[in-house]
Parts: structure tokens; sequence; C-alpha cells
């Protein structure tokens, strides 16, 4: 029913759960008591939705600095899990759960697959990393919330995945997009036609991927691939996700999340349509409430209504996080914008890394992509061939007319770019490393 509710519904009710949350924190956490404080704010200063903006930002930061479990705003005997992002530098954040928590969870991720396309009776092959990542759990629970058989395989161990896909038959897969990239193409090495598996929707998230990323997604299975967007300081996988029917923005759990954007600098809303910052308050969580936490993911957000009958925002895909975004000689450009050009390059594989260097005080980007092996034996493994220079070139000129960003392209023969067993590591920054030794 909330899945189709009147906004003005979806709205009132988002009120009544964000002045509960308010009123928790304040009386249950004191990180956020002494925060409301400084800004002279109480509970009773959010009658509306839009007083949310009363309310100070929490950040990254505000978690490592309250590690382990500052912000908890329950007591220990409440909380049945913990999960922990890695984090690339510093203490990693901490996130738990009460037992309604996880139940929420699991109906949030639930819906989130039927959305995608699953139903009862389906096989989900579930390839996130089991652990403290929460993609693994946080689909496993979901599914068997719905309803479908789960197969618990994790992360990695590709020959293990493919053999299962062949002899379980499973319907659905859910990893983050390079790793199902990974396994089709390691399927195909092996002789198999991923198109014939019995694979029919692919749940890929966890990382930006690209609408080309998706085509060939699609294309390489025979499957529909719908994006599922998450971060563990709000829960995990399911705050929104794509539907089968329409794959036109992902369709945010409002019931759960209240989602603003903002423009980073400023700080300030921007109009809807616009990109910006997503950030997101907790409705109902019990056991780590967020208020007006910054992910530093930008997306734009529609409230238009989905062919699908759905009426919740929609996020658009994740263009890429701010702390990715490369500056490049005064442009701003995310590896998610690079990728989608290059994937239209019939040459070249799907993979690619971005090192970064300091060269002379001036950054300069190389872009590390890999040959076809078909192309490789047409060059007869000469990578100074004349049709590799002139591919480099196409690819140079490609990338600075739509993305007005000159790299160096370096191009590689097969199976050099690491592959992914989960989350890709696109830019490789090697700046730090320079001016340190
Ligand atoms: O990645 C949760 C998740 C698991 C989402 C499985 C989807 C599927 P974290 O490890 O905390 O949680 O990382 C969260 O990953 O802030 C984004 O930058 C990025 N991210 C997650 N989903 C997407 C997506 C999980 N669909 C961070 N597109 C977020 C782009 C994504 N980026």
């Amino acid at each position: 029913m909330i899945e189709s509710a009147d906004r003005s519904m979806i709205q009132h009710q988002q009120l009544l759960d964000l002045k509960n949350t308010i009123k928790k924190v304040y009386h249950q956490v004191p990180f956020y008591q002494e925060k409301f404080l400084e800004h002279h704010i109480a509970p009773h200063d959010i009658q509306t939705l839009e007083d949310i903006r009363k309310l100070p930002f929490t950040t990254k930061k505000d978690l490592r600095d309250q590690y382990p479990f500052g912000l908890f705003a329950v007591k220990q005997d409440e909380l049945i899990r913990l999960h922990a992002s890695s984090g690339t530098s510093g203490k990693p954040t901490v996130v738990g759960y009460t037992k309604q928590d996880i139940a929420d969870w699991s109906s949030i991720v639930a819906r989130a697959i039927e959305t995608a396309g699953g139903r009862p009776g389906d096989i989900l092959q579930n390839a996130y990393g089991y652990g403290l990542f929460t993609g693994g759990l946080g689909l496993h629970y979901g599914g068997e919330e719905l309803g479908v058989v789960v197969i618990p395989i994790s992360g990695g161990n590709t020959e293990r995945q493919i053999n299962l896909i062949e002899d379980l038959k499973p319907t659905i897969i859910c990893s983050t997009p390079s790793y199902a990239l990974n396994i089709g193409e390691k399927m195909r090495e092996l002789g198999l036609d991923p198109r014939k598996s019995s694979l029919k929707i692919g749940i890929f998230g966890a990382e930006p991927w690209s609408e080309e990323m998706r085509s060939k997604l699609e294309e390489l299975f025979d499957i529909r691939a719908c994006d599922i967007y998450g971060l563990s300081e709000v829960v995990g996988p399911g705050v929104a996700i794509e539907c089968y029917e329409a794959q036109n923005g992902l369709h945010i759990a409002e019931d759960h999340f209240f989602v603003e954007v903002i423009n980073p600098e400023t700080l300030e809303p921007v109009p809807e349509g616009e990109e910006g910052e997503l950030v997101f308050t907790s409705l109902k969580k019990e056991a780590l409430p967020i208020i007006r936490y910054r992910s530093g993911d930008i997306a734009s957000i529609t409230t238009e209504k989905c062919i699908c009958g759905r009426t919740s925002a929609r996020m658009s895909r994740i263009k890429g996080r701010i702390d990715d975004m490369l500056i490049l000689r005064g442009v701003n450009v995310f590896p998610s914008e690079i990728e989608h050009h290059l994937i239209q390059i019939k040459e070249i594989v799907p993979h690619y890394q971005i090192y970064l260097h300091r060269i002379s005080s001036l950054d300069e980007a190389h872009l590390h992509v890999e040959i076809k092996e078909e192309i490789y034996k047409e060059v007869s493994q000469n990578l100074e061939h004349p049709m590799i220079k002139t591919l480099q070139a196409e690819i140079y000129r490609k990338l600075k007319s739509n993305c007005l960003v000159s790299m160096k392209i370096i191009i590689h023969p097969p199976k050099h770019i690491p592959r992914s067993e989960g989350k890709a590591i696109r830019i490789v920054d090697q700046r730090l490393q320079k001016q340190n030794s």
C-alpha cells in the first residue's frame, strides 16, 4: 500500500516518524543533544518536514569521532547485530541494529527484490560479500523475507559461482556490477554461454556504474539488470532500487528514510531534478538513528509518478562520490562518466583503472584499459602496432570531446587489469606516494 500511496499521505507519516526520531536522539544520544543545543534547536522546533533544515548535518567524521558506539541510541542488550564499513582512511564506522531494525531492513530489502522483479520461488545467488559488509547479509535476510531461495555463496571463488549457476539454476544474481562482469567473462572463457544460463534478473549495486555497463551486462547474460543502492550508515542495501518495469530511477524507501538533495558547497537544497549530494535521515531506526547524514553521493531526485505505479520519490543513478570526483586541469569528471564513453569502444573490454600522478606539480590521469583477445591476436600481440596507436588516439579524442579531459591512454594486453570480486577499485591515487618518497 505504501508503495502506491498518495504523496501527501507518505509525507504525513514521514513527519510523525521524523518527530519521534528527533525526540529520541535528543534524549538518548548525547552527541545529538549537544549538537542541537549548539544550534539552539529543540525537538518541538520540528513541526514540518521543511523544518529538518534547521538541524545540523551528520558526517562520516562524526561517526569516526564517536567510534565505535557513540551514536547508538539503545543499550547494548537491545542490539543483535553490528556491521562495519572498512573506510579507506582511519577507523572504520560501526553500525548497529536491534531486532526490530533487522526486521525492518529485511522487509525493505524484500520489497526491493520484489521491485526488481523477484518472486517467491526464485532462486537468488547472493554474490555480495558476507561479513561486516552489509551487502551479503542484507540481501540474504531480504531474500528469505520475500520467500526466495537464497544461495549464500558470498563474493569471490568465481569458478564455484559458475558451477552453482550451472547446477542450481538461480534466476536472480546479486553482486557488484563489476563482479557480475567478471563472472560472465569467466563463463565465456570456460566455453559456457552466459546468455543460456538460468539467470533472468541481476540486482547490482554497491558501486557506481553507467547506463552503458547496464546494457553490457544485460546483453552478456540476457537478463534485466536493476540498480540497488544503499549505505551502511543509513541501513545497508535497499535504501533505493530500480523497478523491473521502468528501470528509470531508483525508488526510495521513503517510509524509512527522508532524503534531501543539497549543493555540497553551499549546503543549501537544490531544486527537484537537479544534481546534488544526497542527505539521509532515518525515520524508524532504533539502534542507530541518523540525522541529515551527508552521504557524499551525487544524484538527483524526482517525485513524478513512475509508470510502474509506485509513487515514491526516485533518485537518479549515482554519478559518483564527491571524494571520487577527478579534478583535472580545472575540469571535474566522475569515473562513471568516463566509463560511459569507454564501454562504447568495441576493441576494449569494460575493465579499467584511472591512475593519478603528480608530475611537475600538475595532476595527470592515466587511463589503463585492456584490449580484447581477438584484437590482440589481430595485431600479433604487438602493442606498438599502428592499429593500437589509432585506438589510443580514438579513446583520447572520445574522452576529450565528451568529458573535456585529457588523459594518457595506456593499452594493456588481455587480463592485465585486476578483476573485481566486490567493489571495483577504479582510481589508484599515486600522488601522495610520489610526494612522500
Ligand atoms: O555498499 C551497501 C550496498 C550493498 C548497496 C549491496 C548495494 C548493494 P557501503 O559499503 O557502506 O554500503 O558503501 C556505501 O557505496 O555511499 C555509494 O558511494 C556506494 N554505492 C552503494 N550502492 C551504489 C549504487 C553498501 N547502486 C557507498 N550506485 C555509497 C553507486 C553505490 N554507488
